[in-house]
């Protein structure tokens, strides 16, 4: 049966696509409610060719409300999803607030939809990359259980918010604007406001804060979900963040060493059925996972695999997905569909 379901952080890049998910997955809407700041108090946006107002967002925004998805950062969501448990709601949680809290589930459908019904009222949604790296890390673990893991990912501005999307856009089209050459790249200091350096024609390795390890909090977040989502306490995960100019896909290269034997083929025929999941894989045709394929599809993108030249039992590989969807929005509104 039908279900209020509200959006706090309508406005924002995640908020966005989970409206457009709700709507495109047919999702049972009864009623709408969208919250954001005050600033955008009185915007409409559309539901189904309806025209819904957007509200603030305040502590009694969540009377009647069965489903809350939040996408507003952590003080938000500390702020504000007290109220809507109280109020009665189930959360689904984007920010990393509540995701290590041992009473939340942390949720990919297609690993855990099982922990869902564990909820004590709020069930969080991964770290992007996170999410992004298990749709190809869980099917190889389920055949060959994965020991440790080595990764990189390229991640796109996107995952920053709406403001670091426009900031790359901006330093885009002033560097094009001046008609500037390849070893011109370099913005004036004002150009620079979102990130700490320059993004544009840049490779930043700092994503989210540094902790005392030297690792960022970015980085430690695949090892901390990934032993939560795949009920693997002793994973390990060596990770290097790096934000790149791309507008909404991540990419990650992964090395990862397996307990059983692995084979490039054994491997293909896990990943070949994995749900969500494509096999892109065929460098003699070019054919690998992109950033720019994957952009706007729900499912994420495997290739490049071999075996781990470095590792005596691992395999090598790049994944893709969309930071909006799968990394974000798509996975929210999935953990969403198993509450109704
Ligand atoms: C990022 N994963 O890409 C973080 C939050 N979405 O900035």
């Amino acid at each position: 049966h039908l279900k209020h379901v509200a959006i706090a952080g309508a406005t924002g890049a995640v908020g966005v696509e989970m409206l457009r998910c709700l709507e495109q997955r047919n999702f049972p809407v009864g009623q709408l409610t969208l919250l954001a700041s005050a600033r955008s108090a009185g915007k409409t946006v559309k539901f189904k060719g309806t025209d819904v107002t957007i509200k603030e967002l305040k502590a009694d925004s969540f009377e009647g409300v069965d489903i809350a998805l939040f996408s507003a950062g952590g003080g938000i969501s500390k702020e504000f999803i007290p109220h809507a448990v109280k109020a009665g709601a189930v959360v689904v949680d984007n920010s990393s607030a509540y995701r290590m809290d041992d009473s939340v589930p942390l949720v990919v459908p297609e690993i855990n939809a099982e922990d869902v019904k564990k909820h004590k009222g709020i069930i969080a949604n991964p770290n992007c990359t996170t999410a992004i790296t298990l749709m190809a890390l869980w099917p190889l673990h389920q055949a060959f259980g994965v020991k440790r893991l080595f990764a990189s990912s390229y991640q796109a501005v996107s995952g920053t918010g709406a403001q670091a999307i426009e900031e790359l856009e901006r330093q885009t089209r002033e560097w094009a604007k001046a008609e500037r050459k390849w070893d011109d790249v370099r913005l004036p200091a004002d150009q620079v406001k979102v990130y700490p350096h320059q993004i544009a024609f840049n490779a930043l390795p700092h994503v989210d804060s540094f902790l005392d390890s030297g690792y960022t909090k970015e980085e430690m977040k695949m090892e901390n979900e990934g032993r939560k989502i795949m009920h693997h306490p002793t994973l390990r995960a060596s990770v290097t963040c790096v934000r790149v100019p791309v507008f909404r896909a991540h990419s990650v290269a992964v090395s990862a060493e397996f307990e059983k034997p692995v084979t490039v083929e054994a491997a293909y025929e896990v990943l070949r059925t994995a749900k969500g999941l494509d096999l892109v894989d065929d460098p003699t045709l070019k054919k690998y996972p992109l950033a720019l394929d994957v952009a706007g599809k729900d499912n994420c993108a495997v290739g490049r695999l071999r075996l781990d030249c470095a590792l005596d039992n691992g395999l090598a590989f790049w994944v893709a997905g969309d930071q909006l969807l799968k990394g974000a929005a798509l996975n929210a509104v999935q953990i969403a569909e198993c509450l109704v």
